[in-house]
């Protein structure tokens, strides 16, 4: 993900060119607890959101932190419980566990959506763009269908061709569940099947 540096050169030379440390400037990231439970009483949810038209709005290193970041923290603030995620440029997917006093679904989504854009626009200087386009959400009710998702989501970077092991993909959930859950867990996940998993994800 340099491919905002700009190309090295080789027959002379430059100045220096003075470098921002992004990551300084954003929220630092905000890791959720555990990884896996079992489903109980509270909704479990798939959720997939696209950009509009599927463009790759998210296309730096730093807007994938920032939409990432956006995700971890609101997810905590609104009482969801993000168990897998994984953010690209132009979709993400997550598995959240409600509670009782979680803030209604959609209602985080909308706000997860709204602030967002209006960061993403703020950083490419722009006005009232439409950022975001729809989403699919489905509540998980079925052990299988649930440890099936997670593991879709761990991988999914895989899946995009983005990288050739999922935990060395820097915006999702592979390398802190491979390293907050037990190995017995991850192995359990890491062994379902994903080709019966039906999502939204032609991205
Ligand atoms: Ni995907």
């Amino acid at each position: 993900m340099d491919d905002h540096l700009p190309p090295s050169p080789n027959s002379f030379s430059l100045n220096p060119i003075p470098t921002k440390d992004l990551k300084s400037e954003l929220p630092h990231k905000d890791w959720p607890h555990a990884p896996v439970h079992r489903l109980g009483t509270n909704g479990v949810y798939f959720i997939t959101a696209g950009t509009l038209k599927k463009i790759h709005l998210f296309n730096t290193s730093e807007k994938l932190d920032l939409l990432e970041r956006m995700l971890l923290s609101l997810s905590k603030e609104h009482k969801w419980q993000l168990e897998a995620w994984a953010v690209f440029q132009n979709h993400y997917h997550f598995v959240a566990r409600g509670r009782p006093d979680s803030t209604p679904m959609r209602d985080f989504l909308a706000e997860l959506h709204s602030r967002s854009a209006i960061e993403l626009n703020r950083l490419d200087g722009v006005n009232g763009r439409t950022v975001w386009h729809n989403f699919w959400d489905t509540q998980l009710t079925y052990q299988y269908s649930y440890l099936a998702r997670l593991n879709y989501t761990h991988q999914n970077a895989v899946k995009h061709k983005l990288v050739p092991v999922a935990n060395q993909y820097p915006w999702c959930s592979a390398a802190w569940f491979e390293r907050t859950a037990s190995p017995a867990q991850v192995k359990t996940i890491y062994r379902f099947k994903m080709d019966r998993v039906r999502v939204e994800d032609d991205f």
